[in-house]
């Protein structure tokens, strides 16, 4: 079954600095910016109060200046390696399970993976295209970013659109970052040392971070307006994915019916977008979504706890420190430290 509206969205390689992508006026702007060491690229650079690429910046900013939300879009929003491709999967499924039937052997989440079904707005369609033709999406339309909300809010503020969250506890987001940035690198790089990242990852400088405030602003976003955002836990999804599911299909204002509860559809929907049953799949096996990338990196243990295998006690102590320190009375806590010990 195809997907006419998002075929050939063209996307944007993340895995080196394309200068020839960024207009004068943002080179200029990247050069007055603080500027650390990447993880992958030469650097990252504190723009708007947050890391990241240079070519990324010049997608943001064109973002910003004409993505303009309606009320019935739904944004799929994460730092990155916390859950954002099975977030994708599962809001794909659940908002078109009219149109594509969830036990249909042809559903598009089969035959594409997530990335290529709910487009980044500053990966693939701000990328290339300063200001994309958006209008043939057909609506309710979902969008994915990694943007914090803080350099969100103005192209949403005039609508009613739906914002999900999905954090995962800072221990796997290390982890899962770090491996995904060796797998990125090329091959004339060499691995960045576990001890290098971490010690970036405790100072905040990592893609879309610090991780503290990237997590906190969508937080307090929920909190303040808990119609238009919702914030999820990877852990607790893992842990109890059919009532996570419901909560995703009440806010999304798709709820299941007691018939589709009776039929076993929100069981079908997270079996569709298990990971298990995603990473076997040929397109996420061989194919790719971001450009000379392949989709097989986004799948790799999808498990609660990795961390425990690569922290020595004494960045275990730090890190706990840190999210202490940052997100003190906020309320956000993450049960990762009691679910080892
Ligand atoms: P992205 O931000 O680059 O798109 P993202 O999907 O957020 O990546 O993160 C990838 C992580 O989610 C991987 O975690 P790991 O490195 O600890 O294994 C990946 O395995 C995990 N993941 C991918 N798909 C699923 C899924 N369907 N269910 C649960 N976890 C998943």
């Amino acid at each position: 079954m195809a997907i006419p509206h998002l075929a050939k969205i063209p996307t944007i390689d993340v895995g080196e600095d394309e200068e020839d992508l960024i207009s004068n006026e943002c080179k200029e702007l990247i050069h007055s910016c603080p500027k650390e060491k990447g993880w992958r690229t030469s650097f990252l650079y504190k723009f708007q109060g947050f890391w990241c690429q240079s070519k990324e910046i010049q997608a943001i900013i064109s973002f910003q200046k004409h993505f303009r939300a309606k009320s019935s879009d739904v944004i799929l929003a994460t730092i990155p390696k916390s859950g954002t491709t099975w977030i994708k999967a599962l809001t794909f499924a659940i908002m078109n399970r009219k149109s594509f039937p969830i036990s249909n052997e042809n559903h598009p989440l089969l035959a594409s993976n997530p990335h290529d079904l709910v487009p980044f707005l500053e990966y693939k369609l701000y990328a290339n295209n300063r200001n994309p033709d958006l209008s043939n999406i057909l609506e309710p339309r979902i969008f994915g970013t990694h943007v914090p909300y803080g350099s969100l809010r103005e192209s949403i503020k005039s609508s009613d659109c739906r914002v999900v969250y999905v954090c995962r506890n800072p221990f796997d987001t290390f982890i899962s970052s770090w491996h995904y940035c060796i797998k990125l690198r090329l091959e004339s790089q060499p691995p960045l040392p576990l001890e290098e990242a971490f010690d970036m990852y405790c100072k905040g400088v990592i893609g879309f971070g610090p991780f503290w405030e990237h997590m906190l602003g969508y937080w307090k976003e929920s909190l303040a307006r808990p119609n238009n955002v919702l914030f999820m836990k990877y852990e607790d999804m893992k842990e109890d994915a059919i009532s996570h599911l419901k909560k995703l299909a009440n806010f999304l204002g798709v709820p299941f019916s007691i018939e589709e509860e009776k039929a076993g559809l929100v069981e079908e929907i997270m079996k569709l977008c298990s990971f298990g049953n995603l990473k076997d799949l040929e397109v996420n096996k061989s194919g790719k979504s971001i450009k000379d990338f392949d989709n097989k990196y986004l799948f790799r243990k999808g498990e609660i706890g990795d961390w425990v295998n690569y922290l020595s006690p004494s960045m275990v102590e730090k890190l706990s420190k840190i999210m202490e320190d940052k997100f003190g009375d906020s309320g956000l806590k993450f049960k990762v430290l009691s679910s080892v010990s």
